[in-house]
């Protein structure tokens, strides 16, 4: 398991407490990018260099849009989104914390909340947004990290997952990966070489059986094209209500007797979820 690096790569090896840097080879006419959460196989040298040599088999990748339409891959074997999103510095933007929410629903992986920055945020208010997601069965938990406070319940909750931390920049990603242990010196490697930090630099930090992934800028999974039934379908609140609108390919925007429509006036929807609904509709189609 590895952060990237363009020609080489920060390992761990099985056994060893200190990632080492391996030398990737390249396989000719054959893609050799690892990335973070990619199982390798290593060839240890007498020198105590060490050699990348393949990749295993990917159960999973998460990828993101990438320019001309192409996908870049941020990450392999991950079965959690640590969805991090601040109260306050920056403010709150709910659509990309319910576009990576529907990403983790369609893509069948774990999502947790966390919130951060309470220090700077109206209590009562961020009860409030807490209580939509809580509301909907997601675990949503406010940390500081600068602090520490709440640090073990986020440890807790990702225990034995291979979880992966997202949300925008200056949102508190590597003060969380800090303080779950993660370091933030061993394994920075940029794509251009080794102790240049890039927006490129990704880090893995094991923690038991399972890993998280500090990687920067990862605010959006592009869903890609989606119709507006599966869009719905990974808006939980709206799965019920969808299956009651008069048309059955509603888009829930302006048909008469939307059920999900009348969900939202009737206050069983919240209006910030409805607005990531539209949002992400409109930027899909
Ligand atoms: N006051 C306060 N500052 C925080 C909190 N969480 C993160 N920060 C600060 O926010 C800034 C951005 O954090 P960083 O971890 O680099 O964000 P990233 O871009 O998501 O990795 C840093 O100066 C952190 O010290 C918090 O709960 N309270
Ligand atoms: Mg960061
Ligand atoms: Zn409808």
């Amino acid at each position: 398991m590895l952060a990237t690096g363009k020609n080489s790569a920060w390992i761990s090896v099985d056994g060893e407490s200190e990632p080492r840097l391996a030398q990737l080879r390249r396989m000719t006419g054959k893609r050799f990018m690892p990335v973070p959460g990619d199982v390798v196989s290593v060839l240890l040298l007498e020198d105590g260099a060490a050699v990348v040599e393949r990749i295993e088999p990917r159960a999973f990748t998460l990828e993101r849009r990438a320019a001309h339409g192409r996908s870049k891959t941020m990450a392999a074997n991950v079965d959690m989104l640590v969805v991090v999103t601040a109260l306050a510095n920056p403010a709150p933007r709910l659509v990309t914390l319910d576009q990576l929410l529907a990403f983790c629903e369609l893509q069948n992986v774990a999502a947790v909340l966390v919130f951060t920055k309470p220090d700077f945020s109206d209590p009562a208010e961020t009860e409030r947004m807490l209580d939509v997601y809580r509301e909907l069965g997601y675990r949503a938990i406010v940390v500081n990290p600068k602090r520490g406070d709440n640090v073990d319940e986020l440890r807790e909750a990702i225990r034995g997952h291979r979880a992966m931390l997202t949300g925008n920049s200056g949102v508190g990603k590597s003060t969380i990966f800090r303080a779950l242990g993660g370091q933030a010196v061993v394994g920075e490697v940029s794509r251009f070489g080794v102790g240049r930090q890039t927006t490129t630099t990704a880090r893995l930090y094991r923690m038991g059986d399972g890993f998280l992934i500090d990687s920067p800028g990862v605010n959006e999974f592009g869903l890609g094209t989606i119709e507006p039934g599966e869009l719905a379908r990974a808006f939980r609140e709206m799965r019920e209500p969808a299956q009651r609108c008069r048309f059955g390919d509603c888009t829930h925007r302006q048909e008469p007797d939307c059920a999900v429509l009348a969900a939202l006036a009737e206050g069983r929807m919240a209006a910030s979820r409805y607005a990531s609904y539209a949002r992400i509709l409109a930027e899909a189609s």
